[in-house]
């Protein structure tokens, strides 16, 4: 544990006015741990509801019966809480701000009384193609203003949506129609990235093809290229819309109803479709954004992540929209034009919060502070951070050339099973130290375990695994289909505690510092992936007997994807080769996931038992062979020099 003292960012000016300040930061957080029923109890009445919660909280983290419930007997519905309630007074005011891919195309500002008529009429039509309360609709758009619709609609409805990112493959995208059980798939004609188009549409017909006929498919003819039509199945979305009616009654929903499922990986397995509810997700992603960007009426709020992904769900989408929020949304990539584009956007739309990844801090501190110099960026008050770790460099870069050293950095540390923030600064209340997600939210009680004892490490500084002790109200419920697997995954291990597969340490001051995964998940540009994902790719294509894959650092992605590779007997190892597994990964399951190093390996190291050492793998992938530790106990310790003597990683 580095025993240098990390400087503390005070408080800056600007922020003596925020909702939450020392003092009502150490008051509210106690007593959302000694009486969550009486903070969340008053937090619920942020929403609307149409039958009030008698109830607040009951939680069971026992394995065997864990089971979670938030304002079990209360009924709301999620898009009159982020669309109709705001009618009264909000109209005129914008909710989404739509910013296209080209930025000479002109960016659309949808009122909330645009965003109404348009997720009434989509519900309309959803409910004469027969979509009822419960449903599962697939949703893979691009970042449009149809896909804030979409997800709308099916809230208005009670229908569940799945979001698939649209990167992903056909395959994938077949995987997780195939697993929720969705009848219908929402998607786009091509989608514009970075002046470039992807067929959205012709990937989705070839994953229908996979599904069976009974999956209907609501395009959006959104660029108005070509594309194939089945007229059995597909169905302009558009056209219905507009001669859809305007008025859609609100489906009454029960707290615990689900919202929607979010595929994510884990350590084993095909992804877990992750389950959020109604009610406890909608207050936890509302109080979080007001709270954490430190949301005031009249700002303009720009989160960077993609609806794909949770992120996109809790703070483009329903955190925002739950508290009438401004909301921008962003279809392009912040290096197209030039790398300029993300501050060209905060300056033409005066952006007050700014919310993305260390990844894209890092892509652009390497392109120069020409680009961001230039930049006006006074309408800027506070910066976030999300999806992976941040580097002190990316953290100082942002605050100088983004912030001009004026703006707080709100360090996030969540999950796509949390909901929303769990440990993250509060920009009025809690000094920040680059690198640190400082301290919890409200309701949120982090332990740091000993990983092999599952001791509670007591005191500062602490190192170990991160727990979480008790339930908040934006928790995951379970996971689609497999109560099971949600139990096995996050509460066997560490009995009593949700298990968040995080490593972490406490420093002296309470600072919570997230070292990354212990499990075999990778963190690439802030995705999610898992190692054993990857390898059945692999091993699926017939030159390939064995495949292992683990992270190693990499300067710009966080972690790159290194591939230890098995050829089969009599297989070549050639460049063609290596080419033909990267193009078949990226088919698989999607760019994100092609291997960035290829390792021919004529062996693993193996214990006596059969099983892959991917201690080793690691170490030898991190270039860091000096220190393999005990190899004794290898089948074969022969086969590690030949991987060291041919690593691809020399850096
Ligand atoms: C929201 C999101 C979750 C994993 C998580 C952790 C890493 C996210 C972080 C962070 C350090 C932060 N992570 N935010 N690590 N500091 N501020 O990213 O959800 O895609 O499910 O990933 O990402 O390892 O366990 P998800």
């Amino acid at each position: 544990m580095s025993s240098e003292p990390i400087e503390k960012h005070p408080i800056p000016d600007g922020f003596a006015n925020a909702h939450i300040t020392p003092e009502s930061y150490r008051r509210l957080y106690d007593e959302s741990i000694s009486d969550p029923d009486g903070f969340w109890g008053r937090e619920g009445k942020r929403l609307d509801w149409i039958t009030p919660y008698t109830k607040v909280k009951n939680t069971d983290f026992t394995f065997g019966d864990v089971s979670i419930k938030w304002f079990e007997d209360g009924e709301l519905n999620v898009a009159a809480n982020c669309v109709d309630r705001h009618l009264a007074t909000r109209a005129d005011q914008t909710a989404i701000i739509f910013e296209p891919d080209d930025p000479k195309a002109e960016a659309q500002h949808i009122t909330y009384a645009q965003l109404s008529e348009n997720v009434n009429r989509l519900a309309n039509v959803l409910k004469d193609l027969g979509v009822k309360k419960g449903d599962r609709v697939v949703i893979y758009l691009p970042m449009i203003p149809e896909a804030a619709y979409a997800m709308l609609a099916c809230a208005r409805l009670g229908a569940i949506h799945s979001i698939v990112f649209a990167g992903f493959s056909p395959d994938a995208l077949a995987s997780r129609v195939i697993d929720c059980g969705a009848k219908l798939v929402i998607t786009a004609d091509t989608a514009p990235r970075g002046g470039r188009r992807t067929g959205l549409k012709s990937n989705a017909d070839i994953a229908l093809a996979q599904t069976g006929p009974e999956v209907k498919c609501l395009v959006v003819r959104h660029t108005g290229d070509d594309v194939a039509w089945n007229d059995d199945r597909d169905i302009d979305m558009k056209a219905l819309m507009a001669k859809a009616s305007t008025d859609c009654p609100p489906e009454p929903m029960n707290a615990e109803d689900t919202l929607f499922i979010l595929y994510t990986s884990g350590s084993t397995g095909k992804p877990k479709g992750v389950v959020h509810t109604t009610g406890g997700y909608l207050v936890f992603a509302a109080i979080t954004h007001q709270y954490v960007f430190d949301y005031h009426d009249g700002d303009v709020f720009w989160c960077t992540a993609d609806v794909g992904w949770v992120t996109g769900h809790s703070y483009i989408i329903y955190g925002p929209l739950a508290n009438g929020a401004t909301t921008l949304m962003f279809e392009g990539v912040p290096t197209w034009p030039d790398a300029g584009r993300f501050w060209d956007v905060c300056d033409k739309h005066k952006v007050t919060q700014f919310y993305t990844a260390p990844t894209a801090i890092r892509a652009l501190m390497g392109k120069g502070p020409e680009f961001v110099d230039g930049h006006d960026l006074s309408s800027l008050r506070l910066l976030g951070s999300v999806g992976e770790p941040i580097n002190p460099e990316a953290w100082n870069w942002y605050n100088e050339h983004v912030g001009k050293g004026r703006c707080p950095i709100v360090d996030t540390w969540w999950q796509t099973e949390t909901g929303g923030h769990l440990i993250t600064p509060l920009p009025g209340a809690i000094e920040t130290k680059a690198g640190s997600a400082t301290l919890p939210f409200f309701g949120v009680k982090p332990e740091v375990l000993e990983p092999e004892t599952a001791k509670v490490v007591a005191g500062n500084p602490a190192e170990g695994v991160l727990c979480i002790a008790d339930s908040w109200p934006g928790q995951m419920r379970t996971v689609w289909g497999d109560h099971q697997r949600f139990m096995e995954t996050y509460f066997q291990q560490y009995p009593g505690y949700y298990f968040t597969g995080d490593g972490c340490r406490r420093d002296e001051d309470g600072y919570y510092w997230i070292t990354g995964r212990v499990d075999d998940v990778i963190n690439v540009s802030g995705h999610r992936m898992g190692t054993a994902e990857v390898e059945s790719a692999l091993v699926a294509h017939d030159k390939v007997a064995e495949a292992a894959v683990v992270g190693y650092p990499h300067s710009l992605k966080g972690q790159g994807i290194y591939a230890y590779v098995t050829l089969m007997n009599g297989i070549e190892p050639t460049e063609e080769l290596r080419s033909e597994l990267e193009k078949w990964v990226r088919n698989e399951i999607g760019p994100i996931a092609k291997p960035d190093l290829i390792q021919w390996a004529p062996g693993m190291p193996k214990t006596r038992s059969g099983k892959i050492m991917r201690r080793i793998l690691r170490k030898i992938a991190e270039n860091d062979y000096g220190s393999l530790g005990d190899i004794s106990t290898l089948a074969e310790p022969e086969v590690v020099d030949d991987l060291i003597a041919n690593r691809m990683n020399r850096g």
